[in-house]
C-alpha cells in the first residue's frame, strides 16, 4: 500500500498550444483517485499548485517565451514535490513537460538530503535535452532533462540542486531529437532507448537492465510519463504527436514491470491536452497506465523475484 499524493500542475506556458492547463481536471474527471484507492492505496489530493510570484527574468535567446512564468512554476513545483516526498509518492498531474524542471529538481533535492542516489526514467517521444540557450522553438517543455543533468545554459533558472548523472537517466520511446539536443546528449552516459532499440529488443530487457542498476544503488526512481511516448493512434490528446510510439501493451508492460520492481518513488504525468482529446480516451488511458504502475493486474501470478 502506498500513500499517493496528487499534485495538480496546470502548466501551459512551456509550449504554444493552449490546453495542458486542463490536464489536472481531466485526470480528476477520469477517476485517478478512485483508481488508486480501488487498488488499496490511500490518496491525498493537494489541489493545484500556485506558481511563485513572477520575477523579471530575461535571457539572450530571443526564441524563448514565458521565461518568468516557467521559472515561477519551477520554484513552486520543486517545493511542492520536495514537501510531498517524505509523506508518500507524489503523482504530479500536468501540465506540459516544463513542469519537470521543478518536479525533478524537487526529487533530486530530496534524494540528496537523504543521501540516496536519484534515478530518472523518461518515457517520451522527445529527449527534452535543449538548454534555454539552444532551443529554437523557444518551448521550454523541451529542456527539463538537460537541466536535471546539470548542463550549462540555464542561467536565469536557479542552479539545479543536485544534478543527476547521465548513468542514472534512462529514456524510452525516443523518436524525435533536434540536432542541438543530439550534440549535447552524445557525450553523456544517458541510456537512450529509442524506438529502434524497442523494436529490436522489446521493452523488457532494457527496462530490467536499468531497474537492476537502480536497485543495486538503492536509488530513488522518478518516472516522467509524456503522453507522446504513446502512439498517437491510441493517445491523440497531445500537441506534439510523433508517429511510431509505444503500443497499448508496450506501455502497460512498462508500467507492470515498474510496479513489480517496487522502486518507483515519484511520477509525472505530462503533456495531456484535454482540448485535443476524443471523449476522454487519452485521459482514461493515462489513468489506466497509472493503475498498472500501481499494481493492477489481471491475474496474480508469481512475478520474477527481485532481491
Ligand atoms: N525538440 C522540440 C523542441 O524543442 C520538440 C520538443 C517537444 N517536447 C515535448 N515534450 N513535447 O517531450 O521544440
Ligand atoms: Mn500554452
Ligand atoms: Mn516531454
Ligand atoms: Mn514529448
Amino acid at each position: 500500500m502506498t500513500h499517493c499524493i496528487l499534485i495538480g500542475a496546470p502548466v501551459d506556458e512551456g509550449q504554444r498550444r493552449p490546453g495542458c492547463l486542463m490536464g489536472p481536471a481531466a485526470y480528476r474527471t477520469a477517476g485517478l483517485a478512485a483508481t488508486l484507492s480501488t487498488l488499496g492505496h490511500t490518496v491525498e489530493d493537494r489541489g493545484d499548485v500556485t506558481p511563485d510570484p513572477l520575477g523579471d527574468h530575461r535571457c539572450a535567446n530571443p526564441a524563448v517565451h514565458h521565461l518568468p512564468e516557467t521559472i515561477a512554476w519551477t520554484g513552486a513545483l520543486r517545493q511542492a514535490t520536495q514537501d510531498a516526498l517524505p509523506h508518500g509518492m507524489p503523482i504530479i498531474m500536468g501540465g506540459d513537460h516544463s513542469l519537470a524542471l521543478g518536479t525533478v529538481a524537487g526529487v533530486a533535492a530530496h534524494a540528496a538530503a537523504q543521501g540516496r542516489a536519484q534515478f530518472v526514467i523518461w518515457l517520451d517521444a522527445h529527449s527534452d535535452f535543449h538548454t534555454v540557450a539552444t532551443t529554437t522553438s523557444g518551448n521550454l517543455h523541451g529542456t527539463p532533462m538537460a537541466y536535471a543533468n546539470g548542463l550549462d545554459g540555464f542561467d536565469p533558472f536557479p542552479p539545479f540542486p543536485a544534478p543527476i548523472p547521465g548513468e542514472n537517466i534512462c529514456m524510452f520511446g525516443i523518436r524525435s531529437v533536434d540536432p542541438a539536443e543530439l550534440a549535447l546528449m552524445q557525450p553523456t552516459d544517458i541510456t537512450v532507448n529509442d524506438m529502434r532499440v524497442l523494436d529490436e529488443q522489446g521493452i523488457v530487457a532494457p527496462l530490467r537492465a536499468f531497474l537492476d542498476r537502480v536497485r543495486a544503488a538503492d536509488g530513488l526512481l522518478h518516472v516522467s510519463l509524456d503522453v507522446d511516448f504513446l502512439d498517437p493512434s491510441i493517445a491523440p490528446a497531445v500537441g506534439t504527436t510523433v508517429p511510431g510510439g509505444a503500443t497499448f501493451r508496450e506501455a502497460h508492460l512498462v508500467m507492470e514491470l515498474l510496479h513489480e520492481s517496487g522502486l518507483v518513488t515519484s511520477l509525472d504525468l505530462v503533456e495531456l491536452n484535454p482540448f485535443l482529446d476524443e471523449r476522454g480516451r487519452t485521459a482514461k488511458l493515462m489513468v489506466d497506465l497509472v493503475g498498472s504502475l500501481m499494481g493492477r493486474k489481471v491475474f496474480d501470478r508469481p512475478t520474477r523475484s527481485y532481491g
